[in-house]
């Protein structure tokens, strides 16, 4: 199904118009609102008249995190506060957090992203929906919230803290979807599945972001809970959920180009890569009011594709994340993304998707062991089967990532769950 907004299947002809349009009044208006942008445009020997359309865009400096930080927490804004009706913040993990500034018409426009996004996941008004991600400054709860409210549907705020009062209502009230991360879902499921209560439930679709996670623990959801399970984007810089989304096919993440304007560029050197190539994805916003952001440096990895997708939307779409740039684990000199042993755990049968990467430090050598929860039946009896398992689940990640891990497998359920965004490294070599 297609949302009935034109603009994610105009041609790409008209969308290049209308985005060389919002291109040119958005460098026109940072200059003129925001004295950081103009210092940094004034560096580069930008002035607003030299910008025709988004063929400029690679002339313009990148922003990143630390701009923000540094103008913390309003300097970025480009309305006077009286217009800003909203404020989130990220904390990131270290140093200030980041605050985004929302206008009604910013609020609007999140909203309508994140009603398409729902519609790409087969949501509509009549859907009921649980919002499962926390409410509060970080964008997901509130975000969702608007989205699936715009679209007319029944929204039922639950946050996230308890989930077996959530499995309740998701019977009582014929819950049938739900927006959540993914593995917030996956111990949803887990309860469901322990309370024997899978044929009372109506869910049909889900909409999981806000951490990244594997086509193969998609598939574990979709099988578990006999729904649709659909990956949504979005950072709280940007806008928050509804970025991008992707439709029934799972072919990439569609983006909602006509707000967004995406780049993939080579991490090292910053210049724009081919379609299909990995890179950094940087954003422009070309909407935004409260806090527009050029060339915004995501630090996720993915490809883009501008191909026409089955699903008739002719937006580009973005490969799900190869994890991001800066959460890359360097173990004795091996570039390690945690989705990689994620994906490598997955094809293995009998593997739960819970574990936990520790990375210590012995001496000068590094060490690193992955925890994973396996099923029951191998604890039971015979351990050459446990045995059996840890060899096939240590040449799959040697394989995978290119290094030996130590392979602790541990009972289901040992390890913590998350009801927000998952933790699965535990990096001690910083600590020292
Ligand atoms: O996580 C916004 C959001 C809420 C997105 C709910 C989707 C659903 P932040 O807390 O600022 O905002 O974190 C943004 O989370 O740069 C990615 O690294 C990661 N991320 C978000 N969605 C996905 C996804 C929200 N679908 C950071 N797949 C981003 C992989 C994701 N990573």
């Amino acid at each position: 199904m297609i949302w009935n907004v034109p603009r994610e299947c105009m041609s790409r002809d008209e969308l290049t118009n209308m985005q060389n349009k919002r291109f040119v009044k958005l460098v026109e208006r940072v200059y003129h609102s925001v004295p950081y942008y103009r210092q940094k445009m004034q560096e580069v020997g930008i002035e607003p008249g030299d910008v025709k359309g988004i063929e400029d865009l690679v002339r313009m400096p990148f922003t990143t995190k630390d701009d923000l930080r540094i103008n913390y927490p309003f300097g970025l804004f480009a309305v006077p506060m009286s217009e800003i009706v909203r404020i989130h913040a990220s904390s990131g993990t270290t140093g200030k957090a980041t605050v985004v500034g929302y206008t009604r018409h910013d609020l609007a426009v999140w909203s309508e992203c994140v009603s398409r996004a729902m519609t790409m996941a087969g949501i509509t008004g009549d859907d009921i929906i649980q919002v499962a991600y926390g409410y509060g400054l970080f964008t997901g709860g509130l975000g969702a919230h608007d989205g699936a409210q715009n679209l007319g549907a029944t929204v039922v705020p639950m946050s996230t803290g308890n989930t077996d009062k959530l499995v309740n209502m998701m019977v009582d009230f014929g819950v049938t979807a739900i927006a959540c991360t993914p593995s917030y879902l996956l111990h949803i499921a887990e309860v469901i599945e322990e309370r024997g209560l899978l044929d009372k439930i109506k869910l049909k679709a889900s909409v999981n972001g806000a951490e990244p996670w594997t086509v193969e623990m998609r598939e574990d959801i979709e099988r578990r809970l006999n729904i649709h399970a659909h990956d949504i984007y979005g950072l709280s810089e940007v806008m928050g959920p509804g970025v991008a989304c992707d439709c029934i096919h799972h072919k990439g993440m569609h983006i909602f180009e006509d707000h967004f304007y995406p780049e993939i560029v080579d991490r090292d050197t910053l210049m724009p890569v081919p379609d299909g190539v990995d890179g950094e994805l940087v954003i422009t916003t070309l909407t935004k009011e409260g806090l527009p952001l050029i060339r915004y440096r995501t630090k996720d990895i993915t490809s883009i594709t501008h191909e026409k997708c089955e699903c008739g939307r002719t937006i580009a779409r973005i490969s799900k994340f190869k994890g991001r740039s800066d959460d890359m684990l360097i173990i004795r000199g091996v570039n390690v993304f945690p989705s990689q042993v994620e994906e490598a755990l997955l094809s293995i049968n009998g593997v739960k998707p819970h574990y936990m990467i520790i990375v210590d430090r012995q001496g000068v050598l590094d060490t690193f062991e992955i925890k994973i929860e396996v099923d029951e039946k191998y604890f039971a009896d015979e351990i050459g089967q446990l045995e059996g398992l840890r060899n096939i689940i240590s040449h799959k990640i040697k394989t995978a990532v290119g290094l030996a891990a130590k392979i602790t497998l541990v009972e289901p359920r040992s390890l913590e769950r998350s009801m927000g965004k998952s933790k699965h490294v535990i990096d001690n070599r910083k600590l020292v």
